[in-house]
């Protein structure tokens, strides 16, 4: 064990800690959905009960997990829903680039569409074998293992999909838009022009075409 590199700028935490902003949320089952709301192939929204989800075929994938404030933990072992298996059940329109993954409280993560139905993108419902546990997102939560912690919302409640790049809770908050800890993209102000979605006066949405690093 802990042979695993870890990437650039992380150190090795201990056991697991518990890290979010906000107080954690209560289940209620007779209130609690699964939404897939946006642009939908027919227009309609989607909605699934717990014992809807529950029942959905999963997959378990082994993963450490990376905070963008620095520590990363090690050993996991979630099972959940691929991700990828929403785009079946709730099929996005063909002009869908993005997604934005909502959780309890107004927490969101944005994702290129890539991202979230990359192999190992979960929508995890155990961890080591047991039911999550409410602080690390009873009873649902996305894993997104290729990118920082940020990007994978525990308490998710749901997936909106979009045509077009928004940011997310921490995305707006100076953190970066991509969050690959490969790359170490922590922060806002390491995006190059075309990796985030810029305002209204920017070309960002004007062109997509990478020709050269500008940095
Ligand atoms: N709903 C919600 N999900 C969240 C967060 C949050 O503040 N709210 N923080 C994210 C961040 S920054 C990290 S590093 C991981 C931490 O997950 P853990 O406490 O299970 O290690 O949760 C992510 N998911
Ligand atoms: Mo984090």
């Amino acid at each position: 064990m802990g042979t695993a590199p870890l990437p650039p700028g992380q150190r090795l935490a201990k056991g697991w800690p518990v890290s979010h902003y906000g107080p954690v949320p209560k289940f209620r089952p007779d209130r609690w959905n699964l939404q897939v709301f946006g642009a939908t192939a027919t227009g309609d929204k989607y909605a699934w009960t717990f014992d809807e989800v529950s029942e959905l075929p999963g997959i378990t994938i082994e993963t450490d997990l990376h905070c963008a404030s620095g520590p990363t933990t090690t050993g996991h072992e979630f099972f959940g829903i691929p991700a990828a298996a929403i785009l079946g059940l709730a099929p996005p329109a063909p002009q869908v680039t993005h997604v934005m993954a909502w959780a309890e409280y107004g927490y969101s993560a944005n994702l290129r569409l890539s991202d979230f139905t990359s192999g190992r993108t979960l929508l995890a419902t155990h961890h080591n074998g047991e039911p999550l546990t409410v602080e690390h997102g009873f009873p649902l939560r996305l894993v997104v293992p290729h990118l920082y912690g940020y990007k994978g919302p525990k308490w998710l409640r749901a997936i909106e999909y979009m045509t077009a790049d928004r940011r997310g809770f921490w995305e707006e908050r100076g953190f970066h838009n991509l969050a690959d800890p490969w790359k170490e993209q922590r922060h806002s102000y390491q995006e190059e022009w075309h990796s985030g979605p810029g305002t209204s006066a920017s070309p960002s949405g004007t062109a997509r075409t990478r020709t050269s690093d500008p940095s």
